[in-house]
């Protein structure tokens, strides 16, 4: 079986060919902006032209609240779509394929779920990227509630004196720990701005670099915690451009281990890698 994976976060659209289960081909745009889904979907398939022959669906994964009527942002500062955004029906009618959707990490959660080395029951998977985003699995089930929602544990709000989300809510996961917010925050204290990637090269001798990421890092233990104490869960899995750059998973067990020990939760990597919310995608014509 050959899948057309696409995974649309709020910087970039990875996309790749799957087969059996294997990323064959792999490809990268930047997320365009959007005008209408037709526009958008065209855009994508341009890309993925020299695959469309040999495929028999498109799995994709995406930032936002993927529901019948299409994507919708939580926070629109990530991703700001017209919404609901019927990017699935625009795939479909332009291909001729079947496509399933699902949110970009609910897609990496399950993925990751299928691949835990020690399996358990109950598990969640968390993105640090351009948002904060997450897939709950419980009792072996991708846990998607009653209107997709669940798993945007991004906009837990864990300082309510903290800065405003786009969401609408007051200090968020995402709005401290993003790689957006990690941004912000450094690009007040280093002229000229310099990228994330050299922040966290700094870190090691640079002591404003080392607090703006223990900062971001520190939040996403809290979430840890918190979901220990919501879900009891058995394992986290951490990916994303920031929870895979290097010395932050190590960062996040260190605040764990300064917890009650009863909120405390080990912490694995993600085995997909940065590509977990593409695998994820086109995972889900998997049973
Ligand atoms: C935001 C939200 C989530 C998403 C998460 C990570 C939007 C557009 N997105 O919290 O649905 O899972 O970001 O997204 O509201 P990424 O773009 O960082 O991969
Ligand atoms: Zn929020």
């Amino acid at each position: 079986m050959h899948t057309l994976a696409i995974d649309i976060g709020g910087t970039k659209i990875a996309l790749g060919l799957v087969t059996d289960g294997k990323l064959i081909e792999r490809a990268q745009i930047p997320t365009p902006r959007a005008q209408s889904a037709a526009q958008f979907a065209q855009v994508i398939l341009t890309c993925a032209e020299q695959w469309l022959p040999k495929i028999d669906n498109i799995g994709v994964s995406t930032t936002g609240l993927v529901t019948k009527g299409g994507i919708s942002a939580i926070n629109p500062d990530t991703l700001a779509f017209p919404s609901p955004f019927p990017l699935a029906q625009a795939l479909e009618s332009l291909t001729n394929k079947p496509v399933a959707m699902l949110n970009d990490a609910q897609a990496a959660a399950w993925y990751e779920f299928v691949r835990l080395e020690t399996p358990v029951k109950n598990m969640a998977f968390i993105t640090v990227s351009t948002g904060v985003g997450g897939g709950i699995i419980i009792d072996g089930k991708l846990h998607q509630g009653g209107a997709g929602l669940a798993g945007h544990i991004g906009h837990i709000s864990i300082d309510s004196q903290g800065p405003q989300c786009g969401c609408g809510q007051t200090g968020c996961v995402e709005v401290i720990a993003s790689g957006t917010a990690i941004k912000k925050a450094s690009d007040a204290e280093f002229t000229p701005p310099i990228s994330n990637i050299d922040l966290f090269e700094q870190a090691d001798s640079n002591p404003v670099a080392e607090t703006i990421i223990s900062h971001s890092a520190q939040a996403i233990a809290t979430l840890c915690c918190n979901l220990k104490a919501t879900l009891d869960l058995d394992v986290i899995v951490l990916g994303g451009g920031v929870g895979l750059a290097k010395g932050y998973l190590d960062r996040v067990r260190k605040a764990i281990q300064t917890r009650p020990s009863a909120f405390q939760i080990p912490v694995t990597e993600a085995i997909g890698n940065y590509d977990a919310c593409l695998l994820g995608a086109a995972y889900q014509f998997k049973e």
